[in-house]
């Protein structure tokens, strides 16, 4: 399609917008960007964007220039069936997602990679590998870093590894990536996506593009992405944490193998590390390096320069991060664990009495098998949030006892530290998101630091 001095509506003004709005008025079409909060500030928005010609609106668009619209750019934040866009659908305006408009602009191979957990975790550490082979490498997407920042600056040799959620995929239309990824399915945004079947068939867009010349990832000991490799339009390359695999990668014991098959059809399984020569910690980890090794080797990356960057890779922030030691009490921020499948990891990562802080914004998320998975490590559960009477009722129906209630993150944490003894751990993984307390989940993990820093000074 040819946007050329077309006028284009960009929905949303967060990262995402603003990123559309520079690209679009970078290739010469004329955004129009809007926001549906009318609390914002023109102003500030006019400051980020770093566009002196940038035509804003809040809270409604006039008709006049509805009429003129001829593409529709939404934000992940901004749901497809919202009802702001039935006149364009009407109207067959095309609505893509900022990834599909900075796809169509980008240059280079793409590896993607979604899934309901450790995305951001297997991102960063395929960012890292590509690094250390390519000369040209983007990390980009759901990561923090919006595409469409990246996508004029690709050149053909580029690889762009992208980080791609369930709400950006419900608005491609063409990206097609030479690897995809999908690490797992677990319910998570059933707000948005209203069911699990749903919320699974937005997963598996990502291969939709693709063809038996591309690669997609999928763990076989997934149910959903097990079943999605029979379907699956491009060539599946399977890893597994439980069993060893006729072809992949798969863990033995504490060992990581590579299972190929060979031109003649025999069967070659060789050893690639110990997963005790790794920093990272907990299976989920163990899950997101198995799939990183196969991503980056169906991007030709050799194997040496994969597994030494292994080695190296220490973990993410806001990801099961250790913070200090205050009083014996050791702090650990999992901020990033904004739904319940992320916030099990994180429990099950504690090996000691442990003080947790639950609750945030409600996303209608089931807290029966995080709760379960507590096995008696949690001292005292201090919630905060939207959620937080439905997990304090959940928590009570599954025996556990000492809940405290706080109404901001600062008074959650004063409780904390009169919980916690020498010995206890202290543990921030919400199970929720951070919205509604907090513009995001780093905000609410750096405010947790700040907290354990403060302590004792
Ligand atoms: N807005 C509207 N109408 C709507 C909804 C939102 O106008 O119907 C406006 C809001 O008023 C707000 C703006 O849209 O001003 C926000 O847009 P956004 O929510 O899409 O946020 P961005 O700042 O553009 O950030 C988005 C991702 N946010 C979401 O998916 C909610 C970021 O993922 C991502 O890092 C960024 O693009 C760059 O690609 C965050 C996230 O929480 C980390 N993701 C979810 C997750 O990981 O679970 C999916």
């Amino acid at each position: 399609m040819e946007i050329k001095g077309k006028k284009v509506l960009v929905v949303g003004s967060g990262k995402s917008g603003i990123g559309a709005a520079r690209l679009l008025t970078d290739v010469g079409a004329q955004p129009v960007l809007f926001d549906g909060n009318d609390k914002l500030d023109r102003a500030e928005i006019m400051e980020k964007a770093q566009l002196p010609e940038l035509v804003v609106w809040l809270g409604s668009v006039p008709e006049e220039i509805r009429k003129e619209i001829a593409l529709v750019v939404i934000s992940p934040g901004v749901p497809i069936d919202a009802p702001m866009l039935d006149e364009y659908k009407k109207a067959q305006i095309p609505i893509w997602g900022e990834i599909e408009l900075a796809y169509a602009f980008a240059k280079g191979k793409v590896a993607a990679i979604t899934g309901t957990n450790g995305k951001t975790t297997t991102t960063t550490l395929v960012g890292q590998i590509m690094e250390a082979y390519y000369d040209s490498v983007y990390v980009v997407g759901n990561i923090g870093n919006p595409y469409t920042e990246a996508a004029l600056k690709t050149k053909e040799e580029t690889v762009t590894v992208a980080e791609i959620s369930s709400f950006q995929l419900e608005t491609i239309h063409t990206f097609k990536p030479a690897v995809s990824a999908i690490l797992n399915i677990t319910p998570d945004h059933l707000n948005r996506h209203h069911t699990m079947e749903c919320y699974v068939r937005t997963k598996e867009e990502i291969a939709r593009n693709q063809t038996k010349e591309d690669i997609c990832v999928l763990n076989y000991e997934d149910p959903y992405t097990r079943e999605f490799g029979e379907r699956c339009p491009a060539n599946v390359v399977f890893f597994s944490s439980k069993r060893e695999l006729e072809e992949g990668v798969y863990l033995a014991g504490e060992d990581i193998y590579l299972a190929q098959k060979l031109p003649g059809g025999e069967r070659t399984a060789k050893r690639l590390m110990n997963i005790h020569d790794m920093k990272l910690v907990g299976m989920c980890n163990v899950e997101n390096v198995m799939a990183a090794i196969a991503i980056c080797r169906g991007m030709q990356v050799p194997m040496e320069i994969i597994l030494k960057t292994v080695r190296a890779f220490k973990a993410v922030e806001h990801r099961i991060e250790f913070v200090a030691t205050k009083n014996g009490v050791d702090y650990y921020n999992d901020s990033k664990g904004t739904n319940p499948d992320a916030a099990i990891q994180g429990i099950r990562a504690m090996d000691r009495p442990t003080v947790l802080i639950g609750g945030g914004y409600d996303k209608q998320s089931e807290y029966d098998e995080w709760i379960e998975a507590f096995d008696g490590k949690v001292k005292a559960f201090v919630l905060i949030g939207q959620t937080k009477e439905k997990i304090a009722a959940c928590a009570r129906a599954h025996g556990v006892g000492n809940i405290l209630m706080a109404d901001t993150l600062e008074e959650a944490f004063d409780l904390c530290v009169k919980q916690a003894e020498p010995g206890d751990a202290v543990l921030l993984s919400p199970a929720c998101a951070s919205w509604g307390m907090f513009p995001n989940y780093e905000v609410r993990g750096q405010m947790f630091k700040e907290l354990v820093e403060k302590i004792g000074v």
